[in-house]
């Protein structure tokens, strides 16, 4: 069983460690998780916390309740219409930068797997947050819902990058214009998540795929991430150059010596790079 860390179980954010897995659970269930300023700013915190955390080599995210989040909480007074009369200055501009775009791009940019374990809706930011993860696993009750069309926004968290490249300029369309729901088990079908697992099994198997890239060569993980992600924007040789440094810089670890040991040792390796 993951052990509770020092945070009261009201507290927005919920961090607890199994091993070498930290499980951070989105923690405002009677708002089906809805991000707040307070809830972005604990998640990023935790994050960066995990990052520079030598006895984290595995993070999973999930939620409490029956939600996984339902995105911007619509309840907070950034979100209000405006510019008013009293908030002459605001714009959706500065709640971006702030919070949601350092969020993106810490989760794009952790050393190490992040694996979303989604056990139900996720909805607008919510939704997105959760494709930014490496490994998407949802619960057969779980949806996914582009629901920024139904209140005049568009995509964002990195949605419109993330939607084309997941499933195509068509498919991403689709969502993003009707905002319609997407049940776990189609998500999967058109390549938007990794797995759809029945609700009693989520849990578990996602600690169980957790505990397994815990113990794989992390360096190699994080570094796989991200030549997926530049290459896309890449031609095929630059894309091979940047296989090659990495390749050159992972040559160089700790870890590969172990493997290519431990594989003619005829035993299990100890990866310890991080
Ligand atoms: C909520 C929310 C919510 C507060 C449910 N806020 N309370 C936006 C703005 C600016 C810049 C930054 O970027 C963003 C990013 C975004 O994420 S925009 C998209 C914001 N999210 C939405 O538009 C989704 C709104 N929610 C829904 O459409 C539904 O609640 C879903 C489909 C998620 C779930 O539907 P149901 O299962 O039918 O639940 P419900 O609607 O009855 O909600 C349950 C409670 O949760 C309810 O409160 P209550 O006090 O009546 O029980 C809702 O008000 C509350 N809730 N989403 N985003």
């Amino acid at each position: 069983m993951p052990q509770s860390a020092a945070v009261p179980s009201d507290a927005p954010l919920l961090i607890t460690q199994d091993g070498a897995v930290q499980t951070l659970t989105l923690n405002r269930p009677s708002a089906l998780n809805a991000f707040t300023a307070e809830l972005l700013t604990l998640l990023r915190e935790a994050l960066d916390a995990a990052a520079a955390d030598a006895s984290v080599r595995a993070v999973v995210i999930t939620g409490a309740g029956r939600a996984f989040c339902a995105g911007q909480d619509l309840n907070d007074p950034m979100t209000r219409p405006h510019p008013t009369p009293e908030a002459p200055d605001q714009h959706f501009g500065a709640l971006l930068d702030k919070h949601y775009q350092p969020l993106a791009l810490r989760l794009s940019s952790m050393p190490v797997p992040v694996l979303c374990a989604v056990n139900g809706v996720a909805a607008g930011a919510g939704a997105n947050f959760a494709l930014g993860c490496d490994l998407v696993v949802a619960a057969q009750s779980a949806s996914f819902i582009q629901a920024f069309s139904k209140i005049g926004l568009l995509p964002d968290c990195g949605g419109t990058w993330l939607l084309p490249r997941l499933v195509g300029r068509a498919r991403a369309l689709q969502l993003a214009l009707l905002g319609d729901k997407l049940g776990a088990a189609d998500a999967q079908q058109i390549g938007l998540i990794a797995q759809c697992v029945p609700d009693a099994e989520l849990a578990a198997t996602v600690q169980a795929l957790a505990q397994k890239l815990a113990a794989m060569p992390t360096r190699a993980l994080a570094q796989t991430r991200r030549a997926f992600d530049r290459a896309l924007q890449l031609d095929f040789e630059d894309a091979m150059r940047i296989e090659c440094q990495a390749q050159t810089e992972l040559g160089r670890s700790f870890d590969f010596q172990e493997g290519v040991s431990a594989f003619l040792q005829k035993r299990k390796p100890v990866f310890q790079d991080r």
